[in-house]
């Protein structure tokens, strides 16, 4: 009998059996606030990183699905401007952007070549923090490549741009003239 005791769990109890689940139950609730403390102090820390990436004013020029090939989902491209703002503490980059709209979203700066302006698709774009990134005509932009429908002219789309820190941020796109 004392030695049984002395082993504690090998006697399975209906008693101890609960008492058991109740420990458990508290370790439980213990470990919920250690990780919801932890998530407060580590989001204070690095200023909530999910939120910390906003775009403003974002459009896109009209543009025809079938471009020049006369056919839907080929050769259509538009741009895409707007201004990345990051309101963070560290700097965060856009490493690409997916739409509805078209197969392919591309980031692309544009360039001087010997006095010829041209734009070539970039691996990641850098966003200091607390800065203000614009892509804007004959600059930074998100090209579309291969538009799935025609984009007309108050028209408005989603894209989703996918960011190294900040995770996935969806925004509406217009259609307007420059
Ligand atoms: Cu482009």
């Amino acid at each position: 009998m004392t030695r049984r005791s002395a082993r504690g769990g090998t006697t399975v109890l209906p008693g101890k059996a609960d008492g058991r689940c109740v420990r458990s139950r508290r370790r439980i609730a213990l470990l919920v606030v250690i990780l919801v403390a932890a998530v407060y102090l580590g989001g204070g820390q690095r200023g909530f990183a999910a939120a910390t990436i906003r775009v403003e004013n974002a459009w896109a020029r009209p543009a025809a699905a079938m471009g020049d090939t006369g056919m839907t989902g080929m050769g259509g491209t538009t741009a895409v401007y707007m201004t990345l703002v990051n309101d963070g503490q560290q700097a965060d980059r856009l490493l690409g952007a997916a739409t509805d709209v078209a197969v392919k979203a591309e980031i692309h700066e544009t360039t001087m070549v010997s006095g010829v302006m041209k734009m070539r698709p970039i691996p990641a774009l850098v966003l200091p923090a607390g800065a203000r990134v614009v892509l804007k005509p004959g600059g930074l932009h998100v090209m579309l490549i291969d538009l799935k429908r025609d984009l007309k002219v108050g028209d408005r789309f989603k894209l989703t741009l996918r960011l190294e820190r900040a995770g996935a941020v969806t925004t509406d796109v217009s259609v307007r003239q420059p």
